[in-house]
């Protein structure tokens, strides 16, 4: 093993013994510590506010540009069923595009801030166990629409031994049409941090971006979690995720 992984490893290992539920890391990688010691010549930009989805398909469609949806009561019954399946309303968010326009939320101190030009590449990997398959397909889309290609390497999706058909050759055959995308497949039960540890044996990106399998990323999500890294490589940055995700992370 050579160095940058063994450094990997003890990272991704002392996020373990910290006992951190985590939802969300970026990690520094063995190419990110090159960066603290080259002489800088970078400029800086405005953080990019890149989104393909800004004319959707369908404008009309449910939960379009984040619009909020009321069921009718009729449909009570449907949610009810399929709660289970992701403990929220997967009825609706079947029902809602998965590459749906959203509304740049950001406080305007984030909109206007600048990031260098030289940022490093990342890997965002995603681990799941049977998650709901519109949920994960919305995650995807919206890292896919809402980076900025050239620091997107990849994004690895590391199936933790999911039961649900519907994650085997169907989940293959639609990522198929995103060359970004691959899929890893653990042939028992790891657990979390073993899933993310796969994922990171195989990622190529200067960072390693780990995120949970049912979020939404908006404009701009990125430059300033990989800035925080380009400055400092012991570093890991946190970030507030609307409404329901945490992103905490630490370095050696
Ligand atoms: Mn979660």
């Amino acid at each position: 093993m050579c160095i940058g992984s063994l450094q990997k490893q003890r990272r991704l290992n002392n996020a373990k013994e910290e006992g951190m539920d985590l939802l969300l890391i970026a990690m520094s990688h063995l190419h990110v510590g090159n960066i603290s010691t080259a002489v800088r010549k970078s400029g800086v930009h405005k953080v990019l506010s890149l989104d393909v989805t800004h004319a959707p398909r369908d404008p009309n469609a449910l939960g379009q540009f984040g619009r909020g949806v009321i069921l009718p009561s009729s449909e009570d019954e449907e949610v009810r069923k399929r709660w289970d399946e992701g403990h929220f309303n997967v009825y609706l968010s079947d029902r809602i595009p998965v590459d749906r326009a959203i509304p740049d939320t950001r406080p305007e101190v984030c909109s206007q801030a600048v990031v260098h030009d030289d940022l490093p590449s990342t890997s965002v990997i995603f681990c799941f166990v049977d998650e709901v398959w519109s949920t994960l397909l919305r995650s995807v889309h919206s890292v896919l629409n809402r980076s900025p290609p050239h620091l997107l390497k990849e994004i690895i999706l590391v199936d933790d031994f999911s039961t649900k058909d519907y994650l085997k050759e169907p989940l293959d055959k639609y990522m198929s049409q995103f060359p970004k995308v691959r899929i890893v497949r653990l042939k028992e039960r790891q657990g979390l941090i073993r899933a993310r540890l796969a994922g990171a044996a195989v990622a190529t990106g200067e960072v390693l971006t780990f995120l949970d399998s049912h979020v939404e990323c908006n404009v701009g999500w990125l430059e300033p979690l990989l800035e925080r890294i380009y400055l400092d490589p012991q570093h890991t940055p946190q970030d507030y995720v609307d409404v329901l995700q945490l992103l905490i992370g630490r370095n050696i």
